[in-house]
């Protein structure tokens, strides 16, 4: 038995190893180059599939939106089940956390469906300084377990399955204690505490474990129905629309919870959790705004730039995040009905924010810029408002308003940088009563 689990770690290891090598091999053969872009044509934001032009924001959403959701649900990210048949939510833990500036408390979200269950793990910090309709929150899914975030002693392990974390050379799949703080770079917890947000997290593994089982653990063992021989439907969800179906089930559970104002809540991600972060945005109106750090193909860059990765190299890497149908558009992103400048518009006129990093090449800064800026015409018409530039912006030089832009200094990452503009954006927005 032991000799089989060396065997079978030094085979992960390895495994591990060859897809990091790889992936590598393909980020360096990625085009980089940006006379070597294709020509192309973005679809209309405000153009009906019938040709009709969108006038209005009753038009808007009333027919379009409802038309590029669904073109988003059967080409790229699948369709999403609604609530599950029954959910429950227990307080696991509370306490005072931060020298009395937060209150923290641990919810089991229990999901059951179909004699099945689900339970996901969430770690709130609240304030303690709040107004009466309770804190403005910020909402993002993590990585590596919610005690990644802090060195907080009292969050509880993750028991579920982690994914191998190849930046710091952890082949081990189970949450330690060694890995507490671990992340806590990116979540400066006590900064934005002292701002007035709460945060809320969980585990994105919690959903659905982020590795290619062909769509039978996590959140997918609760509803998928599969056809005859055994075949999934071409639109059925990926793991991104699982975890930003999560999203949404966390905030069932913050509507519940009058210490957040559910009425203000934000919605972040970084990298595939920023393309998540995006898609839960588009679909829920309940997010108040969205941030994209870094997300990059799938995300808020546009895929028929193919500057760096493309839409067939992440189907191929990533089999299990998207829809089957979105492979259709490998090597043929024009033939897309969509572009991401669309999903970006789904959010209008919420405030959205889009950041890149300059070395991040491999998300396509410039791309995700475009995006955004070609979401104008939709946040023009919903809200007059549109992005405060005409081109892309210096490195360091953010662009703040209901459609944010900044192009950081720096690799792929989520940084004090980053949090530092999204906080006074957030500000604008949803800040202190
Ligand atoms: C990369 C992937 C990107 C991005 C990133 C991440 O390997 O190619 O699309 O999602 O992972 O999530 O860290």
């Amino acid at each position: 038995m032991k000799r089989f689990s060396v065997l079978l770690t030094v085979l992960l290891a390895g495994s591990l190893l060859f897809s990091h090598m790889a992936l590598r091999a393909q980020e360096a053969e990625a085009n980089y180059n940006e006379a070597k872009v294709p020509r192309y044509t973005l679809p209309e934001a405000l153009v009906c599939l019938d040709g009709s032009a969108v006038a209005d924001s009753q038009q808007w959403f009333a027919r379009r939106r409802p038309e590029i959701l669904k073109l988003f649900r059967d080409q790229v990210y699948g369709h999403a089940p609604g609530r599950p048949e029954d959910v429950s939510y227990r307080v696991v833990e509370s306490g005072e956390a931060f020298d009395g500036l937060a209150v923290r408390k641990q919810v089991e979200i229990k999901l059951r469906q179909g004699g099945k269950k689900l339970s996901v793990g969430l770690l709130l910090y609240i304030p303690t300084e709040r107004g009466k309709t309770g804190a403005p929150a910020i909402l993002g899914l993590n990585f590596a377990g919610n005690h990644t975030l802090s060195d907080d002693p009292a969050i509880i392990l993750n028991t579920n399955w982690m994914r191998p974390r190849k930046d710091s050379g952890i082949v081990d799949n189970r949450a330690t204690e060694a890995a507490r703080g671990t992340s806590s770079s990116r979540w400066p917890l006590e900064t934005i505490l002292r701002r007035g947000y709460a945060v809320a997290s969980a585990y994105y593994g919690d959903i659905d474990p982020d590795f290619d089982d062909g769509f039978r653990n996590g959140v997918h063992a609760l509803f998928d129905k599969r056809g005859g021989g055994g075949q999934r439907a071409a639109d059925a969800w990926g793991s991104i629309g699982t975890w930003a179906w999560g999203l949404s089930r966390i905030m069932d559970y913050l509507e519940t919870d009058s210490d957040i104002d559910h009425a203000r809540v934000a919605v972040l991600g970084h990298s595939r959790l920023g393309k998540t972060s995006l898609w839960a945005g588009a679909q829920d109106q309940r997010f108040a705004m969205v941030i994209s750090n870094n997300s990059g193909c799938g995300g808020a860059a546009l895929s028929r730039r193919a500057f760096g990765e493309t839409v067939a190299r992440i189907n191929e890497s990533f089999p299990h995040w998207f829809c089957e149908n979105f492979r259709q558009y490998d090597g043929r992103e024009n033939s897309l009905p969509v572009d991401q400048h669309l999903l970006l518009s789904l959010i209008a006129p919420r405030p959205v924010y889009v950041a890149s990093a300059e070395d991040d090449r491999w998300a396509d800064p410039r791309g995700e810029f475009l995006a955004l800026k070609n979401a104008d015409p939709v946040y023009f018409l919903l809200s007059g408002d549109t992005l405060a530039a005409a081109a892309m912006p210096q490195v360091n030089q953010p662009v703040i308003g209901r459609m944010s832009y900044h192009l950081r200094s720096g690799g792929h990452d989520v940084t004090a940088y980053d949090w530092d503009k999204y906080l006074q954006w957030a500000d604008r927005y949803i800040g202190r009563r």
